[in-house]
């Protein structure tokens, strides 16, 4: 268990081992997108692989080159031209595809939408003439803050038709996080709504949009979508409903082409200090990798019925709901509100409703689900799926497990897939059909990709953890961070030489496979041994009491930092000193002395971004009784005020 020699303060030690392994059966095999052969084809010629994917997508002009690559520049399909939107629906509507469901949307209160491809090209291209009306052209931002409606991809896709640049912002999102992100973009045009639902509630966006269009001079006009009977103040001159313009709207609009390095979207993500960065993607790269990772990694097919559950205003939405999905020409549901709307089985509900075949979530939503109780799903028919995913953290396999049994009916290949607002698209995953599974483990690198475990100095590791690095450029790769390059090359390429660091740590086995152990600032430094958070975590959440844990460290005077555990017990447990020591127990059976927390504290719940992911960051500053940092991105503040409680009455 002790890291090697000589690379001691490099690398993480791994504690985890987990044998189980999960084989594809033949029967999904046989129909599977993805061959065993994609790995050789793409390792031949990496770039040759990609151009090959990007000539099954529609351009008004092929690329001269495939890729041009001086670190940390890339440029994908060099002198290429296209419009994303022609992949996305023009070349449905003339293939077939014209009356095939391209959304079914369900809102919380209940009402139903079905937008048909042919019905999504109208409505985009009456609102890229709009936005034309407005003065928006080439280039410029466009700010969308919109609620899970069918209209947040129509404004997307009409920004892309014309080759503006479209920043969507998270309707959860504070009227200051709206305003920072604005006056960043020099957004001209925001597209907001009266409001949305979220759990019965009314979330007031135009409302919210108004504080922060006070101090954003750059935005000349607003268009409302006009979600429900919600009061607003509208301001004469600047604002307009949606439904006034799309009327007087001409239901044609050429899309204009791009470059293909052209900027498709800025999209920003919360670091762990500082301001949001704006992460920049392009045109033809881009879609290039959330089309290919679409087919391959989700399988879809003509008949899918495919569902992610993210928000739009997260990378997951942009990825695998508007641009990879819809350039496969594929069936998708779209749900406006929260999974345990009116009760529990929402989802459950939804996937028998509309026959969903293909399921991607977050490891937050299945630790969500088996608190609750697995006859939730029972209720209900869920036998349309045939494959799963998950996304956004590492997942522990306990949760893994569960998703397999009790979603998946033990038949359905889970996928769990690795990758940031940063890459654009899924880089390490396993392939349905391909691929055996490891609960727990992303497996491999996609085709194409080349991924390594590095030690600080750049050394490889080829057994053990270290950092997680990308050592070959690929297409959906960020392109810079929006004004700020400096930062960009400090963020991503200062580590090691021409090669991209994510910032997480990772192990990889004796079958090569990568197993992600979260954020490398996670990583605690306890008596000389580097430990992932995630290991004791995950240790923590086998024992039968706990639901969710999350482990921090603090300084300690002997041993440097010592860990702390948050937990979230479940079912008819109570919190006391018998199960704490239980627990402290557990771990040190599980995965030795070491990782043995010193505290355990409990947590009915746990501080979350608003994606999901569990913020350490601030547990840490509880436990050290800091002054807590920056809540801004905090789902429910209240959480932390509750579990600061629980700790000072300790
Ligand atoms: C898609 C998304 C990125 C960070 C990333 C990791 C963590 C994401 C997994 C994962 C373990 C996974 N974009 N992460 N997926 N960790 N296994 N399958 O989440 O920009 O919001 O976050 O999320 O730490 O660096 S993101």
């Amino acid at each position: 268990m002790l890291s090697k020699k000589g690379t001691k303060a490099a690398t993480i030690d791994t504690l985890l081992t987990e044998k189980r392994k999960f084989k594809p059966s033949s029967s999904f095999a046989r129909q599977a997108n993805a061959k065993k052969s994609i790995y050789t084809t793409a390792k031949k010629d990496y770039v040759k692989f990609w151009e090959n994917l990007a000539s099954e997508l529609v351009w008004k002009k092929k690329w001269k080159k495939g890729l041009t690559w001086k670190a940390p520049d890339a440029k994908w399909f060099v002198g290429g031209k296209l419009n994303v939107t022609e992949s996305c629906l023009d070349r449905h509507i003339e293939e077939g595809r014209k009356n095939q469901a391209a959304f079914i949307w369900e809102g919380e209160p209940g009402d139903r939408r079905t937008l048909t491809y042919y019905e999504l090209y109208k409505q985009v291209c009456k609102f890229a003439n709009v936005l034309k009306s407005l003065g928006i052209r080439k280039g410029d931002r466009v700010a969308i803050y919109l609620p899970m409606i069918p209209e947040l991809v129509i404004s997307m896709l009409a920004c892309a038709r014309i080759g503006a640049i479209h920043s969507v912002v998270f309707g959860g999102f504070s009227p200051e996080s709206l305003r920072d992100r604005i006056l960043d973009l020099e957004a001209k045009l925001l597209i907001t709504a009266d409001g949305g639902y979220r759990r019965g509630q009314i979330i007031p966006l135009k409302h919210d949009a108004d504080v922060a269009l006070n101090e954003c001079p750059s935005v000349t006009d607003v268009i409302i979508i006009k979600r429900g009977d919600f009061l607003l103040r509208f301001k004469e001159g600047r604002d307009h409903w949606y439904h006034r313009m799309m009327q007087e709207a001409d239901a044609h609009c050429p899309p204009v082409s791009v470059d293909s390095e052209h900027p498709l979207f800025i999209l920003y993500t919360s670091g762990t200090t500082g301001k949001p960065k704006g992460i920049m993607h392009t045109t033809g790269g881009y879609l290039t990798g959330v089309y290919a990772t679409t087919k391959y990694v989700f399988d879809v097919k003509g008949d899918d019925v495919f569902w992610c559950t993210a928000d739009i205003g997260w990378i997951t939405g942009h990825s695998y709901i508007v641009y990879g999905p819809m350039a496969m020409g594929v069936t998708q549901v779209m749900y406006e509100g929260a999974p345990d709307w009116p009760d529990k089985d929402r989802f459950w509900q939804i996937v028998e409703d509309y026959g969903v075949s293909v399921f991607y979530t977050a490891p937050t939503a299945i630790r969500a689900f088996m608190k609750w109780g697995e006859q939730f799903p029972r209720k209900h028919d869920l036998s349309t799926l045939r494959l799963l995913g998950t996304v956004g953290e590492p997942i522990n396999p306990e949760a893994w497990m569960w998703y397999y049994e009790h979603i998946g009916n033990k038949k359905c290949p889970i996928v769990d897939t690795w990758w940031q607002t940063e890459t654009g698209h899924i880089l390490i995953t396993p392939l349905p059909g391909v691929t055996a599974t490891k609960p727990g483990s992303a497996t491999r690198p996609f085709p194409g990709i080349e991924a390594k475990i590095l030690d600080e100095q750049g050394r490889e590791i080829k057994e053990g953890g270290g950092y997680l690095a990308i050592t070959k450029p690929w297409p959906g790769m960020l392109r810079g961070i929006w004004g700020d390059r400096k930062r960009f090359i400090e963020t991503y390429w200062s580590k090691w030489d021409g090669i991209y660091f994510p910032g997480d740590g990772a192990k990889i086995d004796k079958d090569k496979y990568f197993w992600i152990l979260g954020r490398v600032d996670d990583v605690i430094n306890t008596a000389g041994h580097r430990i992932s958070t995630m290991e004791v975590e995950s240790a923590l959440v086998e024992h039968n009491a706990v639901v969710e844990a999350a482990v921090v460290g603090i300084p300690h005077e002997l041993k440097g930092q010592c860990l702390v555990a948050f937990v979230t017990l479940g079912g008819e447990t109570t919190f006391d000193d018998i199960i704490s020591r239980q627990l402290r127990d557990f771990v040190a059976r599980k995965i030795g002395a070491i990782a043995r927390p010193e505290r355990i504290i409990n947590a009915p719940e746990l501080p979350k971004t608003r994606s999901g992911k569990i913020m350490r960051r601030l547990l840490r500053d509880i436990a050290t009784g800091k002054l807590l940092g920056d809540t801004t991105t905090l789902a429910d503040p209240d959480v932390l005020a509750r579990i600061q409680r629980r700790y000072e009455e300790d």
